[in-house]
């Protein structure tokens, strides 16, 4: 059982952090109550921001004892109301935005210590001030923080090369629910003593106790980056090409993702300067992007002729390279900015799942019609990382009104994708988490045991379930008024989709 935070306690945390880390009037908490999607509302007493790894402790500490739910917040982009507290009230919550300082950058071990409230952003213009590259790369990363990032597991388009989030780490601090700190801020490549304690709070979603700090892997900044647009008939020639330029020593492939015609054309509508830069129309299209440590430019050569090749092969319809940099950031604005077009174009049910490259085709194909079957109203707007076999399986409202009738079909349409998913042996999350959204879904799609090890792990590092109650796994207990009362289980407030 959780209590309600008494006023005692309001106050003791209050002294923690000190007027500047506390926020409690209803203006300045408004934005914690609400996901960027905003799918979710709740209600909070307190949001505090400690700018110490000291003060973060001392409040898990006061918590714990009290058995009061804390609930951190990074940059608030996540997809899955992780970060949202419940309706309920009673929980706290911890934002990490002054702890944001980097503590230490290391060129010659290529690595970085950053705090969890440092936007991601600005740890990536810390390593390229050392020329040195930190290649996590979202479409939000001038506002997620690398706490946030951690606790997803965050994905994002160059995954292809550098791996997930949780690749990237070399080290963590973290403050335990009981408010004990984990020092495990190591630089180490080679570190075999035990079990791996860092993993367990990566993609953790703030279920297991609040990340502090980050030493991570950075990389020889690179000096050639050739970019570019390919247009293909269908989802088959882009896992043909991908496998084509692998195949034909391009080891440099950093990006390779997958665009319908539809996205091109909501991003055209509705992002101020974008416009199709091909003179034809074509049904797929793919954003390449291929980098390398070295100034000598054989890459621009190498990707060209491979392209042209695939060309004359007919694998590929058109390809269009950057030349220059504004070119570039043209081509990856025709890409980054399809959240941000779909939103416009009056919101979307998604899907962010993942199967092996080579079942891409045939799952698009089988999940298309099985959404047409459903709802053949909807839009399928279906994109991604296709180099990691990641797709953001979206279906947009038919013309940007309301339409309850739609979006009341977002539970069959949920079940149809997530179970061929399943059939494919792939995940119903590939790189957003479960917070909120899809809390209910894991125990459906969860292995039992893999479920049961969860809940052990949360029991033996959380035993009072303080740390973001409802999140990932069902909250075991409800809340406890004061008084004593029980004011029922976090229930989900989902309003209507943006
Ligand atoms: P928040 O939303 O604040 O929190 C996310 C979760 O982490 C919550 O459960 C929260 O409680 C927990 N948390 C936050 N900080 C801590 C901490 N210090 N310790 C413990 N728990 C913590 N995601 C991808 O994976 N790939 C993409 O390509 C991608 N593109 C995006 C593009 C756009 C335009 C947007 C809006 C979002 C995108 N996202 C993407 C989703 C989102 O940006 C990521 O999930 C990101 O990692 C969240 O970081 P955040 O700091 O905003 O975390
Ligand atoms: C992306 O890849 C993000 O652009 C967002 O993960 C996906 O909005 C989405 O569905
Ligand atoms: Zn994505």
């Amino acid at each position: 059982m959780l209590n309600a935070p008494t006023t005692e306690l309001l106050n003791q945390l209050r002294h923690i952090v000190g007027p500047a880390g506390v926020l409690d009037q209803p203006q300045d908490i408004a934005p914690f109550l609400v996901d960027h999607r905003k799918l979710y509302r709740g209600r909070t007493p307190l949001v505090l921001r400690p700018d110490s790894t000291a003060q973060v402790s001392s409040i898990l500490r006061l918590c714990h004892g009290a058995r009061v739910g804390v609930v951190p917040v990074g940059g608030n982009t996540g997809y899955c109301g992780g970060a949202t507290p419940s309706s309920g009230g009673h929980e706290i919550v911890v934002s990490l935005s002054r702890l944001k300082r980097i503590r230490h950058l290391d060129p010659d071990n290529y690595a970085l210590t950053a705090e969890a409230g440092c936007v991601l952003a600005v740890a990536q213009q810390a390593a390229a001030a050392a020329e040195r590259l930190f290649p996590l790369s979202l479409g939000s990363e001038g506002s997620c923080q690398l706490g946030g990032n951690l606790s997803t597991n965050a994905g994002g388009t160059a995954v292809l090369r550098y791996g997930m989030a949780r690749d990237l780490v070399l080290g963590l601090e973290v403050v335990l629910s009981d408010g004990r700190v984990l020092d495990d801020l190591t630089g180490l490549r080679k570190n075999n003593t035990g079990y791996d304690l860092r993993d367990l709070f990566i993609g953790a979603e703030g279920t297991l106790g609040i990340i502090t700090a980050a030493t991570l892997k950075l990389y020889p900044l690179p000096r050639t980056r050739v970019t570019a647009l390919v247009a293909v008939a269908e989802p088959a020639s882009a896992v043909a090409l991908l496998a084509y330029l692998r195949s034909s020593g391009s080891d440099a492939l950093t990006t390779f993702e997958l665009i319908p015609r539809i996205a091109l054309e909501l991003v055209c509508q509705h992002i101020a300067g974008m416009s199709d830069p091909f003179d034809a129309i074509h049904p797929w299209y793919v954003l390449l992007e291929a980098s390398s440590a070295q100034v000598i430019d054989h890459l621009t050569e190498e990707i060209s002729h491979t392209l042209a090749r695939a060309l004359a092969d007919q694998l590929v319809r058109d390809a269009l390279l950057a030349h220059n940099a504004s070119q570039r950031e043209f081509f990856w604005r025709l890409r980054e900015a399809i959240p941000e077009a779909q939103v416009r174009a009056g919101g979307s049910i998604k899907h962010d799942v993942s199967v092996s490259i080579s079942d891409l085709p045939a799952f698009i194909a089988e999940g298309a019609a099985l959404c047409r079957r459903i709802a053949p109203e909807g839009v399928l707007v279906i994109y991604g990382h296709l180099g990691d076999g990641s797709l953001h399986f979206n279906i947009n409202t038919p013309d940007g009104g309301e339409h309850p009738e739609f979006f009341a079909k977002k539970s069959a349409l949920n079940h149809a994708v997530h179970d061929l998913t399943r059939t494919y042996r792939g995940s119903i999350s590939a790189e957003h988490g479960i917070g909120q959204l899809k809390r209910d879904d894991l125990v459906q799609f969860k292995q039992p045991v893999a479920l049961q090890v969860m809940h052990a792990i949360k029991q033996a590092l959380d035993p009072q379930g303080i740390m973001n109650p409802g999140k990932v796994l069902a909250a075991e207990a409800n809340h406890q008024t004061p008084s004593g009362r029980g004011v029922g289980a976090d229930t989900p407030t989902a309003s209507a989709p943006p």
